[in-house]
């Protein structure tokens, strides 16, 4: 039967959703305005006044917030109480520019606790469930996001954090765990490190995967819950909202349920900022209800996906996001061609092999070139050059069907691709370098 962590809103009629969006949406224009000069200075900029927000609607009247505004503004640009109120940061991991550094008060920490348990307890879980925790503790939301979830529910928490392969298997068996929340490739990880051991699914007692942080294909979903066992939910978030539990699956898995009483979304078009109808694929842009340290409105996360409406078989109301795509600043443009790495991922998957796989695009002779070296399973490990030749050739045939662009495939041997604990990197871009 399907489990709610708060059934009430987690259910509620179209109507209330958009009430309760309304009020809070007033309030916290009204807190932006008064309390965050930068973004009051934005709105003027505009020609937009408080005065102008007088319903939901008035959002479209409100300036776009993005990653350089995030920039332009740190540290303290964006924060909407005393530095005194707040009793948390967290950061993005991205490794080039300035970090971003997102603030909380204690009653944005309960909040942002409350959505991580709502995916717990959608991935089946109870106070009766152990859940290891193998995100990344620190600046990263993983680790203390879903470790705040998990005590909501009342799991017993194991707080591993990434890393230490072979000790995560020991305490999953050992400790009995029955959910494990990490990235996918981590779990994808694990799961190979247990085959290494002699360890079969059938021998650790998990049942359920939370699994996100990066974008992932269905394909991986399926070797991901073969390996291990297990249902796989996908979970989605950033840290400028939050960190995780800005959308989950629930056990229909058709798509990620926003909390919309806290996250209201709209899909714009990347070029023009124009807001598209549902079902129509575009940037997310969501827009904080009621975090008070850090009060973003109309944040483009650059996450391309579509948003649906239809009926879900749960009974959840709140609207559901499609997988993303990729960043719009993940999609390679080569030869001309938008190419998004979760494509790529699709056909090797597709074709047998694991998600270890890298991509590299260069710029020879003016000439875009991509290069993906796939590592061959120890399955299908051979030094038949003739046989990896007509494997290579395969490979880049499905390429070519699935991205409209030639690739050159490179088969190289298993376990030569750097296994990751947290996000893969899985793009070198050396154009830009
Ligand atoms: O990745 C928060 C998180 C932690 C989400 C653990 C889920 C689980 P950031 O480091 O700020 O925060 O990165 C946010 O990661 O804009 C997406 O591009 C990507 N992302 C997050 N979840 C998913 C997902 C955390 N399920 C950025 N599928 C976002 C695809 C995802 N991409």
């Amino acid at each position: 039967m399907e489990k709610y962590y708060q059934k009430e809103i987690e259910c509620a009629t179209r109507d209330e959703i958009l009430k309760i969006q309304e009020e809070k949406f007033l309030k916290q224009a009204e807190h932006v305005w008064n309390d965050v000069p930068y973004c009051r200075k934005k709105w003027e900029e505009k020609g937009v006044s408080l005065s102008d927000i007088k319903s939901l609607d008035d959002i479209s009247k409100l300036p776009f917030l993005s990653k350089d505004d995030l920039r332009e503004a740190y540290p303290y640009g964006l924060l909407g109480v005393p530095l005194k109120d707040c009793v948390r940061i967290q950061s993005t991991s991205g490794t080039t520019g300035k970090r971003v550094v997102a603030f909380y008060t204690q009653e944005d920490i309960d909040l942002w606790e409350e959505c991580c348990a709502r995916a717990i307890m959608a991935a089946g879980g109870t106070d009766e469930d152990v859940c290891q925790v193998s995100y990344g503790y620190g600046l990263f939301t993983g680790g203390p996001g879903l470790n705040g979830g998990s005590h909501k529910v009342g799991c017993l928490t194991i707080p591993t954090s990434s890393g230490n392969t072979q000790r995560q298997i020991m305490f999953i068996k050992d400790l009995n765990a029955t959910i494990l929340c990490c990235t996918p490739s981590y779990a994808a990880y694990i799961g190979e490190t247990m085959k290494e051991m002699g360890m079969s699914p059938e021998e650790i007692p998990l049942k359920a995967g939370i699994f996100g942080a990066e974008a992932w294909s269905e394909e991986m979903r399926h070797d991901i819950e073969k390996t291990l066992g297990i249902k796989a939910y996908d979970i989605y978030g950033l840290t400028e909202l939050s960190g995780p539990g800005v959308s989950f699956e629930c056990s229909a898995q058709t798509g990620m349920h926003i909390n919309e009483d806290h996250f209201y979304a709209e899909i714009i078009d990347p070029d023009t900022g124009e807001v598209l109808p549902e079902g129509e694929e575009g940037e997310l842009v969501f827009t904080s209800l009621d975090k008070k340290a850090f009060p973003l409105l109309r944040y483009r996360t650059r996450d391309i996906c579509v948003l649906t409406r239809e009926k879900c078989s749960c009974g959840r109301t709140h609207v559901r996001m499609r997988k993303p795509k990729g960043r719009s600043d993940d999609m390679l443009i080569i030869r001309g061609v938008n190419v998004f790495p979760s494509q790529i991922e699709t056909v090797l998957l597709n074709n047998g092999y694991a998600a270890n796989y890298q991509i590299i695009v260069d710029r020879v002779n003016n000439t875009d070139t991509l290069d993906v070296n796939v590592e061959m399973t120890p399955e299908m490990f051979t030094d038949n050059l003739g046989e990896i030749d007509a494997r290579q050739k395969r490979l880049s045939e499905g390429l070519k069907n699935m991205l409209g662009i030639k690739a050159k495939v490179n088969l190289v041997a298993p376990k030569s691709i750097t296994r990751s604990e947290g996000k893969a990197v899985r793009v070198i871009d050396k154009r830009k370098i």
